[in-house]
């Protein structure tokens, strides 16, 4: 019901400290006054208060502080230079979840940018002669994906980046991120994301998956980086959306889980935190509310249909239109932090999730179980389709294009990619 159309009078939402108040007690009730100065004018109980519907997504700007992005970055960026393809997707999906149109020149540059940066050895690493990393993998795949021509698919070498993904693949189920790196979730989700949607989720890539995952849930209910770390926000969409491409949901304590998601939004401020008793931020919009649509398919499946997401929708809304949006464009984490590509990406993308209902087609899932190996379970990710139900805080054009819950491309980039892989060529190379 959101906080600025409810009955409580916002001041009432604080924190409260229990009475012992340290530095984090303090830091949360200074981002909550923050968060307040900008609700303020909205409040219900502000006499003069402006009308909701009158609050925009200020399309002009963002829209331009992206196109800057594009057309280059200045010496400031050099330190995301083993990133490249992270920035390139969190432009493009930006850009597609406004509905902007992509030219000929875009798509152009698009192929020829990523064929010259995916390695011989396949994968992508951050840019020229860098070493192949999962993330940037997981990144390249998705900002082609985006680009969503014949030509940008065909950049891919399925068969070098098979050869990269199982290398990386341990005997536990999980994936080191490069050769001799870090073992964690965000590894699983990459490399799951990036064969669903390129038809290489073979059996023996998917192999003890599930279990590593399981074994990294912690007792509050989320999931954390490796077994025995904290639970966070980050990973914990990581492995949600890992499992559901391994048909895995079920083998997760989904009760405590859900719990933990839920709390994980906050009481005044509407946004969500990556942890418990951590501050808001923008970013969570996407790693905390797009848990929902995976656990909403999951609690239909096993417990009967679902009325809605299991977060205050509108609420957070209000969060990202008001708190987010930088007064030169681009989106930000909280009042008073900078704009960068990385929390425009996932405010805009946890804007979708909130404004827009995505189900998983089960009675398709099973008819289609009939017919196809389950076991590979790539099909799994065509199967979510927008419901027409929407719920858009404030004007009706702040509406943005839907998001595939588990690859967080559109709908649409994810369908024409799976349907080109699995439609032209076989699992088997
Ligand atoms: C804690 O930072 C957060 C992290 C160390 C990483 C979180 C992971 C993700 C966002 C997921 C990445 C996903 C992919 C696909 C690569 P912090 O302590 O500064 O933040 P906090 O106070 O909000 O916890
Ligand atoms: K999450
Ligand atoms: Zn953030």
């Amino acid at each position: 019901m959101g906080v600025l159309d409810g009955l409580t009078p916002l001041q009432n939402l604080r924190f409260k400290d229990d009475g012992l108040p340290t530095d984090t007690s303090f830091e949360q009730k200074r981002t909550e006054e923050s968060v307040l100065a900008k609700f303020i004018p909205y409040a219900p109980n502000n006499k003069n208060k402006l009308p909701i519907d009158g609050i925009e997504l200020n399309h002009r700007k963002h829209i331009a502080y992206l196109k800057r992005g594009l057309a280059g970055l200045g010496k400031w960026a050099s330190v995301l230079d083993a990133s490249k393809p992270w920035l390139v997707y969190w432009i493009f999906h930006s850009l597609d979840l406004l509905e902007v149109p992509f030219d000929d020149d875009l798509i152009a540059r698009t192929v020829s940018t990523f064929t010259k940066w995916q390695l011989p050895t396949g994968g992508y690493g951050g840019g020229n002669d860098q070493l192949a990393h999962l993330a940037t993998t997981y990144a390249a795949v998705n900002s082609l994906a985006i680009a969503g021509t014949k030509e940008a698919y065909d950049v891919l070498n399925r068969e070098t980046l098979y050869q990269f993904l199982m290398s990386m693949k341990q005997p536990d189920g999980s994936f080191t991120m490069h050769k001799g790196g870090e073992i964690d979730i965000r590894g699983s989700y990459c490399a799951l994301s990036v064969a669903a949607l390129t038809n290489l989720l073979t059996p023996e890539l998917t192999e003890n998956c599930i279990e590593f995952i399981c074994k990294a849930q912690t007792y509050e209910g989320g999931i954390g980086p490796y077994p025995g770390k904290e639970a966070h926000n980050g990973y914990t969409f990581c492995g949600l959306a890992a499992m559901e491409i391994l048909g895995g949901m079920s083998r997760l304590n989904v009760d405590k889980l859900t719990g933990w998601c839920a709390g994980r939004q906050m009481g005044l401020e509407g946004g969500f935190q990556g942890r418990t008793n951590k501050l808001v931020d923008g970013c969570y919009s996407f790693w905390g509310a797009g848990d929902f649509p995976i656990l909403k398919a999951e609690l239909t499946r096993t417990a009967g249909p679902q009325e809605d997401y299991l977060f205050d929708r509108e609420a957070l809304q209000e969060y990202i239109l008001l708190c987010c949006q930088a007064e030169y464009g681009g989106l930000i984490d909280k009042p008073g932090k900078s704009t960068d590509f990385y929390h425009t990406c996932y405010c805009l993308s946890g804007l979708s999730v909130a404004q827009h209902t995505i189900d998983f087609d089960d009675a398709m899932a099973q008819q289609l179980s009939a017919t196809v190996d389950t076991s590979q379970g790539g099909y799994r990710s065509l199967l979510w389709f927008r419901k027409n139900e929407y719920v858009i805080v404030g004007d009706i054009n702040n509406s943005l294009a839907a998001c595939h819950p588990v690859h967080n491309i559109t709908l649409r980039a994810a369908r024409d990619m799976i349907h080109y892989f699995y439609d032209t060529q076989d699992l088997a190379l």
